[in-house]
């Protein structure tokens, strides 16, 4: 970000202080101290165990071997129960201008601050090893290393969730996790028992709706939102509280894969997201995302036909804007993924002076579950000294011992003492210290839902009815695809039955699409409102092409001048071109010169990229002037994804190839013409500025 001021970030690879501090946890550089054991002496030999004779028994004696081997039995811990498979990166966050007027927390006050964060996105259902691109959630979860301690903001790229309170969360998951006597399916819902429980808890169909749209399969995580999905409190230096819903914004836009293309990649790519990311941040294409808040003042807590303490419920965006207050960079990947990805320990609970809980049933349910997991997950009370999970601010606790303690403390461990000085004294510098917000609470102990949590439908509504023609289309045929692999007919009727209170005519489609009679249109099904905000449509960010990838397909006879052409217009707008061709290494263009290739055809595949170019080749007779299967299956699928695709001079055969009904290509030579995404032109020799700035247009539109 060239506007962001501050001292404490700097790019690529920067010493913040976070990463200061993690220096002093890295392990000694292998290039300078040779293989020792774990006591520190020196190894002598690492490839034969110590035996008596060459082929005879191994001995006990032989603490290096013992040792390695035991280290290595103990690599595993649990993975996350939800949430497993992720990908991280550090950056910053500072705000654009002071957040006093609504809250005190100190890294919001000064745009020249920037403050460290840890970033973890991840699947929900999947183990660590599944795919990326599966249909799922999303989770966003930001570790902010404020100067008064962490703040979590442990997100979704959905801004609601599926049930309400807490105590429904073992039921949810135990019914998305694969099914319990085959673990059967990995990283999937299309299966019976999650939607057995959906047809039966019909507040899990707002959520359920963002899962069937494209939402669900995110092109990137640089290209996806990220929501704080409850209603938190901001509280000002007066004590004043405001609710807020935070979101988070990617500059480039939230953009998605297509369900055929998405299940592709799961072979082709099982990384596919978590390479993206990795790339994207080793080339200095660091992902940005604005902070943004949704402020209702405390007296307005009743003024919506929804609970604010509801997290089925999102508020729309045309009702409260979304007020931008700063902005995160990722400028750095981790060293090592188990010591920082798999190790970070998020928690709702980490929260800093100037911002506090609601009632939220089902945030006060993480309030605890986080904590716990951790204590389990990383075997013990002390994880928070482990250096991803490490506050900048001072620690000074009278918390001690316990599994894999590393900090040597000294003096006394109880309040209060005199022996130890009475420290450390409680409340800290001056009005520094976190105090829960008063709120008033009165009301008799019971177990019960509250009335104004009982509409499950509206906003499932609002959120069909504001999708965009093709959006919808996808939703529908998602719920066919899904509920089209749940074996029980009664479910699939269940399902269909709860949709025909969203809306008759998402109901009829679905139905038809899994075999089961369409319900009769409900009269109480009038929900009809609209947010613009909540289609794809409406997330385009800055436009530009930056970092889309676009395959170029060569072979020997390439008009070499056409590829230099658009590559030198598509790299300066920051897209990434790579030269494909059947074989690694290099092929000889046209006039005889060697053209370097980025990668073998065989390594890769269309869905890997987003768009294609087809360059001109030899003249018309020569042998390998016909494009060949490979070419012509990466253009098929591209043109069937939707993406851009282009061709220039004798190239423009894989388009007539497609036979495509009514689709528009150049006829002579001269003209460049785009038509749905498909551009062509029949030049000899560099193409036209028309050509490559259709192209671009094409890719910036996405698909
Ligand atoms: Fe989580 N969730 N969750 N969750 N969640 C976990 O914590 C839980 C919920 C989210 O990258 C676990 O450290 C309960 C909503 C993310 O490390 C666990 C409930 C949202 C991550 C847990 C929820 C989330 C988790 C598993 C209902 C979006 C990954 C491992 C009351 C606002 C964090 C772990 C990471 C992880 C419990 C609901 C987001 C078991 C009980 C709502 C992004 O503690």
């Amino acid at each position: 970000m060239s506007e962001a001021k501050g001292t404490d970030a700097t790019p690529m690879h920067g010493k913040d202080r976070k990463q200061r501090q993690n220096d002093d946890f890295r392990a000694v550089d292998p290039a300078e101290v040779p293989l020792t054991t774990d006591q520190g002496t020196a190894v002598d030999h690492t490839d034969d165990a110590l035996t008596a004779g060459e082929r005879g028994p191994t001995l006990m004696e032989d603490f290096h071997f013992r040792e390695k081997l035991t280290h290595f039995d103990h690599e595993r811990i649990p993975e996350r129960v939800v949430h497993a498979r992720g990908a991280g990166a550090y950056g910053y966050f500072y705000p654009y201008e002071s957040c006093a007027s609504f809250t005190r927390a100190a890294f919001l006050q000064d745009p020249s601050v920037h403050t460290p964060v840890f970033v973890r996105f991840s699947t929900v259902q999947g183990p660590r090893g599944s795919a990326d691109t599966v249909r799922d959630v999303r989770g966003f979860a930001t570790k902010f290393y404020t100067s008064e301690g962490n703040f979590d903001l442990v997100g979704n790229n959905f801004p609601v969730f599926f049930i309400q309170d807490g105590i429904k969360f073992p039921d949810f998951v135990h019914a998305l996790k694969p099914e319990p006597h085959n673990e059967i399916p990995t990283g999937a819902s299309a299966h019976d028992t999650l939607w057995d429980f959906v047809s039966l808890q019909p507040e899990t169909l707002h959520a359920v709706m963002w899962l069937m749209s494209d939402r669900a399969i995110p092109r990137s995580y640089r290209m996806m939102p990220g929501f704080g999905v409850h209603t938190f409190r901001l509280v000002d230096a007066d004590g004043r509280g405001t609710f807020v819903k935070f979101h988070w914004t990617p500059r480039l836009g939230t953009h998605s894969l297509v369900w055929d293309e998405a299940q592709e990649c799961q072979g082709r790519d099982p990384d596919f997201n978590r390479r993206d990311l990795w790339e994207a941040i080793e080339a200095g294409e660091y992902p940005e995302y604005e902070l943004g808040v949704q402020l209702v003042p405390e007296t307005d807590e009743f003024a919506f036909d929804f609970d604010l303490l509801d997290a089925t419920k999102l508020i729309p965006e045309e009702r409260v804007p979304v007020r931008p207050v700063g902005r995160m960079v990722l400028d750095r990947n981790p060293d090592n993924f188990f010591a920082e990805t798999e190790q970070v320990a998020f928690h709702t609970a980490n929260i800093v002076p100037g911002i506090d809980f609601t009632d939220d049933p089902l945030l006060q349910a993480r309030l605890f579950s986080y904590l716990d997991t951790q204590l389990l997950r990383l075997g013990g009370s002390n994880f928070a000294q482990l250096p991803v999970n490490r506050p900048l601010a001072p620690v000074s606790t009278d918390q001690r011992d316990g599994f894999h303690q590393t900090a040597i403390h000294r003096g006394t461990s109880y309040t209060k003492n005199s022996l130890g000085g009475g420290c450390p004294a409680v409340g800290g510098p001056e009005g520094a210290a976190f105090a829960h917000h008063a709120t008033r609470v009165d009301g008799a102990k019971v177990r019960a839902r509250s009335a104004s949590f009982r509409d499950h439908h509206s906003q499932a509504a609002l959120f069909w009815h504001s999708a965009s023609a093709w959006e919808k289309q996808h939703i529908v045929d998602a719920f066919r695809f899904e509920l089209g692999k749940v074996g029980a007919v009664s479910v699939r009727e269940r399902v269909v039955g709860e949709l025909n209170g969203v809306d008759h005519a998402l109901a009829s489609a679905v139905a038809t699409g899994v075999g089961v009679p369409a319900p009769p249109a409900d009269e109480a099904a009038t929900h009809k409102q609209v947010s613009p905000a909540l289609s794809l449509e409406n997330a385009p960010g800055d436009g530009s092409i930056r970092t889309r990838k676009v395959a170029v397909l060569v072979d020997d006879g390439v008009d070499a001048e056409q590829v230099v052409s658009v590559r030198d217009v598509l790299a300066a707008q920051g897209a990434v071109v790579e030269a494909l061709a059947p074989r690694d290494g290099t092929i000889a263009g046209r006039d005889g010169e060697p053209q370097a290739v980025d990668r073998s055809l065989m390594t890769v595949a269309s869905v890997l990229y987003d768009a294609v170019y087809v360059p001109g080749g030899p003249g018309p007779d020569a042998p390998s002037a016909q494009p060949n299967g490979a070419v012509l299956r990466f253009v098929r699928d591209a043109y069937r994804h939707g993406k851009p695709v282009a061709a220039s001079g004798s190239g423009v055969a894989a388009l007539e190839a497609l036979e495509a009904p009514g689709l528009r290509l150049a006829e002579g030579p001269g003209e460049a013409v785009a038509d749905h995404g498909v551009v062509s032109e029949r030049t000899e020799g560099p193409v036209s500025g028309d050509f490559t700035r259709a192209f671009s247009e094409a890719l910036a539109a996405h698909r």
